[in-house]
């Protein structure tokens, strides 16, 4: 039988290495590729069995149309020539009428692969569309990380194998990041701590020396709060601060002016038990903490990751000793990416639309979008205000193309409905986000029916609307090939080489990741300078859009926070677990108040929506506090409601980025 390697494409920091094992041209086991420096040989759950996803009856094979209402799922199969017509003619159309920046493309991260995630962009540039801000995962806490770090590496993971404390902070490692796991595992074997602060007790926190459950959106509170006992006790790292930033003067003066008593009650936690953090940290200078997106998915998000990088700076753990470090996400290699995304071929700057506010671009937005182009997201489901989406997608105005792989609950709602490849058919080049390696592949089986990749859609399409211009000539390996050419972090022989499909690379950052002598001149800056001087130069408590506000909070009483579930990868993988809702955690308390019973059904609703999910009775979730795991498809028996009709358009206080942790609600039994 044969053997071939790949990397697992789903959006998630670790970018597993993977071994296929063939037989008559078909996946029949997959593995962890044991030489993967960082995964190591092991799969999570939901990827062992990824290969009945490439092979399953269910996916679409061949190009269809719409023959029932938007929404029903029904459709009828249409030969690709066809679909190629129907494309140019309503992208025409569109033009002519109403103008090029009446299309929004709409695509995020269901496949990480560099060429087919960004396949879009430089036919959307030619054509003149709306561009799509790419903010929906993380891109308020990479605003928060490198206002005060820098676009720089940050540590490596492996850093915690030596640390005598990990700290799990506002992350849930055994669901997201399963792979930092047997690091922390080693590392306690050692003497090691492991911390965990979240507003819950996630998988994480179940197995962690000690637990902090901070308040949602509490983070900033936390790490000033500590951050003044460091100082009281004189014990930030004076000798970091000299050499190696600027501007700590300036959060020394704020924090002085603020009372102990005041973060505390603003984080949820005792001033007790922010000064029995404050002595861990001080007794133990290698620290690592590793730092989750989740954290930041609220108003004050980013503020959030500003205030805790400029603890782990003050605690000199950018210093580059040995088990000290912090990782939010590993920007572990930087190329030149216009050689994917080609903005040179945009004749006039476009309008931009934040993916976070779909459902406003969707109804309210003048002039308004015409035509909607769908590849690698399911926005129906994982977009917030998901109410507001699907009135947007019900529009009759409206000319939908979703290119897809399975009947999602936004396939349902195509005019014109594309079958998509995995990644197992595709040429691409991986990066991971939570460690340093890379690697590049070539296609493990053949084109499933009639599907193609984004990048083969997007190449096709444009030679049909006529576009000549050079990328849209290029074949997959030669952009593959083009792009490697301009990465810092490929050593200059892999360059010159060129880099083999299936052969893993470590980015050369490595080495100076998250060690701040080694940037040559950087300092960090405690006190930022913000493009937006409204923005405060130094992390500082303000408030929250949703969950400080007095009048919703009157109404809706419950706080409500939506992180991942560990079988669902966002909502990839929705379609094993139909007509299954979910759970929802609610604590004690706040059931006996509304009569609610462990098992029974519960509508969670606000003025946005609603969603059903069956109640899970707990303290490991805290009083006021609604967690509602997982984005389960929207299905018969969760009369259609999805967890993101409670989410709100509202975004991160930089970056633009969403914010799924902070809903305010109700709840009641169904009874
Ligand atoms: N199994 C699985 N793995 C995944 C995903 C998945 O859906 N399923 N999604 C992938 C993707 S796209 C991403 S971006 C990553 C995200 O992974 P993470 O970085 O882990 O981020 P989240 O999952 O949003 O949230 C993680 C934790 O943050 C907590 N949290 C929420 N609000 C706050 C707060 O204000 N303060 C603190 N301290 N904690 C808070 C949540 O309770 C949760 O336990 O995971 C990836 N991995
Ligand atoms: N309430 C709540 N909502 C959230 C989150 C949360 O924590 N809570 N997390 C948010 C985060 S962090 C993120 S990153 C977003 C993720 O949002 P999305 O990027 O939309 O992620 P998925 O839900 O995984 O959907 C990806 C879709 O792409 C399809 N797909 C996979 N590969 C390909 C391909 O090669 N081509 C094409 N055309 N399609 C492909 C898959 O079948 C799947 O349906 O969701 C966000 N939504
Ligand atoms: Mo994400």
């Amino acid at each position: 039988m044969e053997k071939r390697k790949t990397i697992c494409p789903l959006d998630c920091p670790d970018a597993c290495g993977m071994i296929a094992t063939l037989q008559n041209g078909e996946i029949v086991k997959l593995e962890g590729d044991p030489e993967h420096p960082f995964t190591k040989g092991f799969l999570c759950k939901k990827v062992r069995t990824y290969h009945h996803r490439v092979q399953s009856a269910d996916r679409i094979l061949f190009p269809q149309r719409r023959i029932g209402k938007k929404g029903e799922g029904k459709f009828e199969r249409i030969s690709w020539d066809d679909a190629w017509q129907m494309m140019v003619d309503q992208l025409t159309e569109i033009k002519n009428k109403h103008g090029s920046e009446a299309v929004l493309p709409y695509s995020y991260a269901g496949n990480m692969g560099l060429i087919n995630l960004t396949a879009g962009n430089a036919f959307f540039h030619k054509y003149g569309a709306s561009r799509l801000m790419a903010t929906i995962c993380s891109s308020g806490a990479k605003a928060g990380w490198n206002l005060h770090y820098g676009t720089l590496p940050a540590s490596p993971p492996e850093k915690a194998l030596d640390a005598d404390l990990i700290i799990a902070w506002g992350i849930n490692i055994k669901v997201t990041n399963i792979h930092f796991m047997p690091l922390v595992v080693q590392a306690r074997r050692k003497g090691s701590k492991f911390v965990a602060i979240d507003p819950y007790l996630n998988s994480t926190a179940q197995v962690a020396d000690q637990y902090y459950p901070v308040k949602p959106g509490g983070d900033t509170a936390l790490a000033l709060g500590i951050l003044k006992i460091l100082l009281e006790s004189n014990s930030v790292d004076r000798s970091f601060i000299e050499k190696y930033s600027e501007g700590f003067e300036q959060i020394e003066e704020y924090i002085q002016n603020q009372n102990l008593e005041n973060f505390a009650n603003h984080s949820g936690l005792s001033s007790a038990q922010i000064h029995e953090l404050a002595a861990l940290l001080t007794e133990t200078p290698k620290t690592f903490m590793r730092i989750g997106i989740g954290l930041s998915r609220n108003t004050q998000g980013a503020m959030s990751v500003r205030a805790i990088t400029c603890l782990a700076a003050a605690l000199g753990l950018f210093d580059g000793r040995v088990g000290g470090g912090a990782l939010l996400s590993s920007f572990s290699y930087a190329g030149e990416t216009d050689r994917l995304n080609y903005p040179s071929l945009m004749e006039v700057p476009t309008r931009k639309i934040n993916m976070v506010q779909l459902g406003h671009a969707l109804t309210q937005l003048q002039p308004p979008v015409k035509g909607l182009f769908v590849y690698s997201s399911n926005p129906v489901s994982v977009a917030p205000d998901a109410s507001q989406v699907k009135i947007g997608m019900e529009r009759e105005d409206l000319f939908t193309v979703v290119h897809e792989q399975f009947l999602t609950p936004t396939a349902r709602y195509a005019d014109l409905l594309l079958p998509a490849t995995t990644s197992f058919e595709n040429h691409d080049f991986y990066g991971g986000y939570g460690h340093f390696y890379m690697a590049r592949v070539e296609p493990v089986v053949s084109n499933k029916g009639e599907s193609i990749s984004n990048f083969e859609l997007f190449q096709t399409l444009a030679k049909k609307m006529g576009f000549a211009d050079a990328p849209f000539q290029q074949s997959a390996n030669e952009r593959i090939d083009s792009f490697i050419e301009s990465i810092h972090g490929i050593s200059e022989e892999h360059k010159k080489q060129g880099v083999k499909a299936g052969e893993i690379l470590c980015s050369d950052l490595m080495k100076s990741g998250g060690d701040y002598p080694s940037f040559k001149g950087r300092k960090f800056q405690f006190a930022a300078r913000p493009k937006d001087p409204t923005v405060p130069r130094i992390p500082c408590l303000l408030p929250l859009e949703e969950f400080d506000d007095l009048n919703l909070k009157s109404r809706y009483p419950l706080k409500v926070i939506t992180p991942p579930m560990i079988d669902l990868l966002n909502s990839t993988f929705g379609e094993r677990y139909q007509n299954n809702n979910g759970t929802m955690l609610i604590h004690p308390q706040d059931a006996k108040v509304r009569d609610i019973r462990d098992g029974d059904m519960a509508e969670i609703y606000n003025g946005r929506g609603k969603n059903i999910r069956k109640a899970v009775i707990s303290d490991k979730t805290q009083p006021g506090l609604l967690v509602v795991e997982g984005i389960f498809w929207e299905s018969e028996s969760s009369q259609m409601t999805g967890v993101n009709e409670l989410t709100s358009q509202n975004t991160t206080d930089l970056g633009d980025g969403s914010t799924f942790h902070e809903a305010r609600a109700e709840v009641r039994a169904l009874k």
